[in-house]
C-alpha cells in the first residue's frame, strides 16, 4: 500500500464492478464463481433509446477479475428473447473444449430461460473478452471484458521500460489495477433488422451510428463540408464511380456507390428495400462521454496507469490515439512482447492491446478512436481525468496526435501497426518444420452476404445440429472442416484473399497462432518453406508475434495471403472465422478438429444438456 493506495480508476466503481458471486475462499483459494444474467431491454449508450442486451442490468457486461491459475466457473442465464452462448476470447480453453461456446460446435444454444455453466482454467493472463458467438448478437451489446493478472513468476517486459526500481514497482502496481477499455460500434437498429435489410438489398456495411467507449458515446454528424478534408482518396475514388454522388448525412458511402464496389460476381443490389434514414439521416446527440478518473497523491514519484484496449467493434478497423500521451505497447493479444512507444495504435475487431503510460501533468485527456475504413468515416472520444491531489490540472484543452480519420496532425505521430518490430517477450523460438500445411480459400460465395471459407459458407443451420465436439469425425476434410490429425502438433494455415475483398481479421479459438508472413498476389507454394525461400522478406520465421485475431492483407486490386503457425496440441473442435460480424453470420467459418482419437471426454453435465424451458 503506501505511496499508491489513492490510486483509483472510477471506472471499477461504475461500468464494471468486479461480481464475484458466492466468494467464500475456497480451500484453494482459487476458484471464481461468476454469474451473468442476460437480458433484452431498452438502453441509449450513445443518447438515443433502442433495445439491446444487458448483462446483469449493465452495458458492457461486468468484468471479469481473474487471477492466472484460477478455476472459473461462469454461470449463464439467459432472460431474453434469443437463443445465444457465450465465447471467451482468447482463452486457450485447455482441455476443457465444450466451455468454448460455439453454437453446433462445442454446445447446444442456451435457449431462452434456460441457463449454462461454463468452466475453464485461467492457463493464461492478460486482456481478453467475453461475447455471444450467435448470429451478430454482438452488434447488440452482449459482451464485456476479462482481465487474468499474472502469477508473480511470469518474466515481464517491464525491465525493458525501465530499470528504476521506484518506476518498476509503479508499473507492478498499474498492473493490479488495470483499466479495461472496451471500444465497440454501434447501431439504433439491432441486428436482427439490420441483417434482414442487408439479406434482402444485398448489401452490406450498413451505416453505424456511433462508436462507443465502455458503452458511452454519442452520435457526432457531420457537414459535407467538414467531410470533405476527412475524405480518403480511396473514397473519392468510389464516389467518383457514380455520378454526382457524396458521402451521406452519417458521412457514409452511399447504397449507389456500395453496389457499383461489390465484389466481382455479386448479383445486382436492391437498393428500394433500404429505409431512407439509415444512411442520410444523422441527429446529433449530446450523451456524455466515458470518464476515466486516475487519482494520484503529489508524493507518488511515478504515476503510471495500464490500460487494456479492447476492440469489440462488429465491422470497424480504427487507429486509437490518446492526446499528449506516449503509450508503450506490452502485450498484443495478451502476450507480452518487448515494449514499443506509440502515439496512435491501428485496432481491427477482436484484437486487444495492453498499453501502460506514465501520467505527469493534472489534465483531461481525450482519447481518440477515428474509423479507417472506407464505408464510413465515424470517431468517438473519451475522457483519461487524472488527478493529483493538492495539485491544480491543466484546463487548456489537450493537443491530438491523429483527426477524426486517424491521419497524423503533426510529423512525429508514431503509429503502431502490430506487426512490424513486434517481438514476443520473453524470447519463445518457434519450429521450423510444420506437419501439415492447409490452405483456406477467402471469397464471396454468390452474394454479397455470403462471405465463405474454402469456396462455401458453412450454413447458418449447423449452429442447431448437435455439436461436431460431441461427436468428432476422425479424418473429416469437407468445405466445413479441416482435421489435423492426432499425431500432428504443429500446422501452417495459408489464408488466400481473392481480389476485390477488404482486410478480414482471422480469429482462431483454442490455441493461439504465430503472424509468419503476408503479402499480396497468389500463394502458389505449397508449403511456407517455399514460399520463404522464394522471398524471404515477406517472412519473419525467428520471432513472429503470437496471437488470437491477425487481418489479412486488403485485396482490393490483387489477391492477398497471410501465413499462420498454430501448435495441434490441444484437443478440440475450434472455429476459424473472420471476426466481421456480417461476414461471420455470412457464413465466414469453418470448424478446425485438432486431433480426433485424443480427444478428452466431454462430461455427462455438457453432453446431457438439453434446455427448452422458453
Ligand atoms: C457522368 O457524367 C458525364 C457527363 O457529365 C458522362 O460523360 C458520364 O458518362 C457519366 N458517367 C456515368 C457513370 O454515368
Ligand atoms: C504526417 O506524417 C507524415 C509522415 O511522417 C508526414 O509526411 C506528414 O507531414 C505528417 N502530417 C502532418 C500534418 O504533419
Ligand atoms: C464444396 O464446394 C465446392 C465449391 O463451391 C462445391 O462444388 C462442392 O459441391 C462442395 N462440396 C460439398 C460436399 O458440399
Ligand atoms: C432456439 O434454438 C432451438 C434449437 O436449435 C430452436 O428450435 C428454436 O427455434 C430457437 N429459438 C429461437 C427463439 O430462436
Ligand atoms: C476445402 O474443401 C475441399 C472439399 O471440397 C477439401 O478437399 C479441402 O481439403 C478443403 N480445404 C481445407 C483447408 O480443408
Ligand atoms: C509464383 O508466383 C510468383 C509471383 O507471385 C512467380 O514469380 C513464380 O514464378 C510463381 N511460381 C510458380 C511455381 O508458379
Ligand atoms: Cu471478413
Amino acid at each position: 500500500m503506501g505511496l499508491f493506495s489513492s490510486f483509483k480508476a472510477s471506472v471499477w466503481a461504475s461500468t464494471f464492478l468486479p461480481l464475484i458471486v458466492n466468494a467464500l475462499p475456497s480451500p484453494h483459494g482459487n476458484t471464481r464463481n461468476f454469474e451473468l444474467t442476460l437480458t433484452w431491454e431498452k438502453g441509449a449508450p450513445d443518447g438515443y433509446e433502442r433495445d439491446m442486451f444487458k448483462i446483469n442490468g449493465q452495458f458492457p457486461g461486468p468484468l471479469l477479475e481473474i487471477d492466472q491459475g484460477d478455476d472459473v466457473v461462469i454461470f449463464v442465464k439467459n432472460e431474453s428473447p434469443y437463443n445465444t452462448t457465450i465465447h471467451y476470447h482468447g482463452i486457450e480453453m485447455l482441455d476443457t473444449p465444450w466451455s468454448d461456446g460455439v453454437p453446433g460446435l462445442t454446445q447446444n444454444h442456451i435457449q431462452p430461460g434456460c441457463a449454462f455453466t461454463y468452466k475453464w482454467t485461467a492457463t493464461q493472463h492478460g486482456s481478453f473478452f467475453y461475447h455471444s458467438h450467435s448470429e451478430s448478437q454482438i452488434n447488440d451489446g452482449l459482451y464485456g471484458p476479462i482481465t487474468i493478472h499474472p502469477k508473480a513468476s511470469n518474466v515481464t517486459p517491464y525491465s525493458l521500460i525501465t530499470q528504476d526500481p521506484v518506476s518498476l514497482h509503479a508499473i507492478e502496481q498499474a498492473e493490479r489495477h488495470r483499466v479495461p477499455m472496451i471500444l465497440s460500434d454501434w447501431r439504433h437498429i439491432t441486428s436482427d433488422v439490420e441483417w434482414e435489410i442487408s439479406l434482402k438489398s444485398r448489401l452490406e456495411h450498413i451505416c453505424f451510428d456511433s462508436i462507443l467507449v465502455n458503452g458511452k458515446g454519442k452520435v457526432n454528424c457531420l457537414t459535407q463540408e467538414q467531410m470533405k478534408p476527412l475524405t480518403t482518396p480511396a473514397q473519392a475514388q468510389f464516389l467518383s464511380l457514380v455520378n454526382g454522388s457524396h458521402l451521406t448525412d452519417k458521412a457514409c458511402l452511399p447504397p449507389k456507390v456500395l453496389a457499383a464496389i461489390a465484389p466481382p460476381g455479386s448479383p445486382p443490389a436492391n437498393l428500394g428495400v433500404i429505409p431512407d434514414d439509415l444512411f442520410n439521416e444523422c441527429t446529433p446527440t449530446d450523451a456524455p462521454a466515458d470518464v476515466i478518473t486516475v487519482t494520484k497523491k503529489k508524493c507518488d514519484a511515478e504515476k503510471w496507469v495500464m490500460f487494456d484496449l479492447v476492440a469489440a467493434f462488429g465491422l470497424y478497423t480504427v487507429q486509437v490515439s490518446i492526446d499528449e500521451l506516449d503509450l508503450t505497447v506490452i502485450a498484443v493479444d495478451a502476450n507480452f512482447i518487448e515494449p514499443i512507444k506509440a502515439n496512435s495504435i491501428l485496432m481491427t475487431n477482436g484484437q486487444r492491446y495492453t498499453v501502460v503510460t506514465k501520467l505527469d501533468k493534472p489534465k483531461k485527456y481525450t482519447l481518440r478512436i477515428s474509423s479507417v475504413i472506407d464505408p464510413q468515416i465515424m470517431f468517438g472520444t473519451s475522457i483519461i481525468d487524472f488527478q493529483v491531489e493538492g495539485q491544480e490540472q491543466d484546463t487548456t484543452a489537450s493537443v491530438p496526435f491523429i483527426n477524426e480519420r486517424g491521419t497524423n496532425l503533426t510529423a512525429d505521430v508514431v503509429y503502431f501497426d502490430g506487426l512490424k518490430g513486434v517481438i514476443p517477450y520473453p524470447p519463445n523460438p518457434i519450429p521450423q518444420d510444420v506437419d501439415a500445411t492447409y490452405k483456406v480459400k477467402m471469397q464471396v460465395d454468390q452474394t454479397l452476404n455470403m462471405w465463405a471459407f474454402n469456396a462455401t459458407k458453412r450454413p447458418q443451420y449447423l449452429d442447431d445440429v448437435s455439436p461436431l465436439l460431441f461427436s468428432p469425425v476422425p479424418g473429416l476434410q469437407d468445405n466445413h472442416t479441416i482435421t489435423v490429425p492426432s499425431e500432428m502438433s504443429w500446422v501452417d494455415y495459408v489464408m488466400q484473399v481473392s481480389t476485390g475483398q477488404p482486410p478480414h481479421p482471422v480469429h482462431i479459438h483454442g490455441r493461439h497462432f504465430y503472424v509468419l508472413g503476408q503479402g499480396s498476389g497468389s500463394f502458389n507454394w505449397s508449403t511456407t518453406a517455399e514460399a520463404a525461400a522464394a522471398m524471404p522478406e515477406a517472412f519473419n520465421l525467428v520471432n513472429p508475434p503470437l496471437r488470437d485475431t491477425y487481418p489479412t492483407p486488403a485485396a482490393a486490386t490483387a489477391p492477398s495471403w497471410l501465413v499462420l503457425r498454430r501448435p495441434s496440441d490441444n484437443p478440440g473442435v475450434w472455429l476459424i472465422h473472420c471476426h466481421i460480424q456480417s461476414h461471420l453470420q455470412g457464413g465466414m467459418s469453418m470448424a478446425i478438429q485438432d486431433g480426433t482419437d485424443d480427444m478428452p471426454a466431454v462430461p455427462e453435465e455438457y453432453l446431457g444438456y438439453q434446455c427448452s424451458a422458453q
